[in-house]
């Protein structure tokens, strides 16, 4: 980590202000909002156990981090389907949807996977990353396929069906409510709660409008007050660094993702990486960082945690916010095991927050 850099002691509200992407200044505000920092890996099978999840836990999350290939049962349809679900529930929560899609390969083939095919990852994640072994192009290449798609819909017809707000209860055999939707958000010094809107089913839709301002306008989507809708950019993190036990990932390589992240600021967010790599003085990159968990309740909270025997390492929130200075810690089983994920989340908030507010002083 390079020792104190700025961006370690300022408060996410001040790096708002200065963070050169919409969606980082964005996130950064989000998490001042809801006083996190925490982001789910939703890595559970089936794509109604995603939307329920998604449901129940979204209120202790700014960010829900899917690996769409895993889950049985997704649906397609770029109207009704999975992502757009997804989507609904983000705003309902004030959450960004991460697609842990890891692109790799020549900037033409990206472009493709990253913008078409079945799953059109780029309608419905705000975020995806990618792992630059294949060289810099590839980040240009991701660029120019965002900053095209961002101009088209400026000036595309949106046709949408009103898929309504999600809640857990309304899904195939959903039979676990969102009982936790609003909890003692004010006892945690957190702003908001929750307001029902309206939707329309046709009308263009301006890039740099609020989707929700423009598609709804009869109906009864909920959306996360106290912030407005992300803006229609999308954002790239650079696999950096993993925390899988013998990464190939060299310095050098590291490196390479810092100067690819200067060269492409208007997309690149930031990094997925084990430790803060904000160094030059106007850095201002964002950290999400995997290989997370907490000892079991009643345990020492800042005790040594056992890896997955299948090369996953995991390291406290403590250890990772204020010791090695990362922004958003990235928790899957941790969370999605628990008896009851909703608390647990909140668990991983509540300690994932004091980290930072210690590292800030
Ligand atoms: O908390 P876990 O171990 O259940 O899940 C960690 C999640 C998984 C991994 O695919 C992902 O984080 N991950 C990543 C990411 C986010 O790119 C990089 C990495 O180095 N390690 C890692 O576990 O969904």
């Amino acid at each position: 980590m390079s020792d104190r850099h700025p961006t370690l002691l300022q408060p996410y509200s001040e790096r708002a202000k200065t963070a050169t992407h919409p969606l980082s200044r964005y996130l950064f505000r989000l998490m001042d909002l809801k006083a996190s920092n925490l982001c789910l890996s939703a890595d559970v099978t089936t794509a109604r156990e995603l939307l329920v999840l998604a449901d129940r836990v979204g209120p202790s999350i700014v960010v829900l981090k899917t690996h769409y290939d895993l889950i049985s049962g997704w649906d397609y349809n770029p109207q009704t389907g999975t992502g757009v679900k997804l989507a609904a529930l983000a705003r309902k929560h004030g959450f960004l949807i991460f697609e842990d899609r890891k692109f790799v390969d020549i900037g033409k083939t990206v472009q493709m996977q990253y913008t078409a095919g079945t799953a059109r990852i780029i309608e419905w994640a705000h975020i995806t990353n990618a792992n630059i072994d294949a060289g810099k192009d590839m980040v240009r290449a991701m660029a120019e396929a965002a900053a095209n798609w961002k101009a088209r819909i400026h000036y595309e017809v949106k046709t949408s069906v009103s898929v309504g707000t999600p809640v857990a209860g309304q899904f195939e055999d959903g039979e676990e409510q969102n009982d936790n939707a609003g909890d003692d958000r004010d006892s945690d010094g957190r702003k908001g709660s929750i307001v029902s809107i309206t939707t329309v089913t046709q009308s263009f839709e301006p890039a740099d409008s609020p989707r929700l301002a423009k598609t709804n306008e009869h109906g009864d989507e909920l959306v996360y007050p106290g912030i407005e809708e992300p803006p229609m950019d999308r954002g790239l993190l650079l696999l950096a660094q993993m925390s899988s036990k013998g990464c190939l990932m060299t310095k050098d390589y590291t490196q390479a993702c810092v100067e690819a992240a200067r060269e492409h600021k208007d997309f690149v967010m930031g990094y997925v990486a084990q430790e803060a790599l904000n160094s030059a003085p106007d850095d201002n990159f964002i950290h999400m960082t995997p290989g997370c968990k907490l000892p079991p309740p009643g345990q020492e909270e800042n005790g040594h945690v056992e890896g997955d025997g299948l090369g996953q390492q995991y390291n406290t929130p403590a250890k990772l916010i204020t010791l090695l200075g990362t922004d958003i810690v990235i928790v899957g089983r941790g969370i999605i095991q628990a008896a009851d994920p909703p608390s647990e989340a909140e668990r991983y908030r509540r300690k994932s927050w004091k980290a930072y507010l210690t590292r800030v002083g």
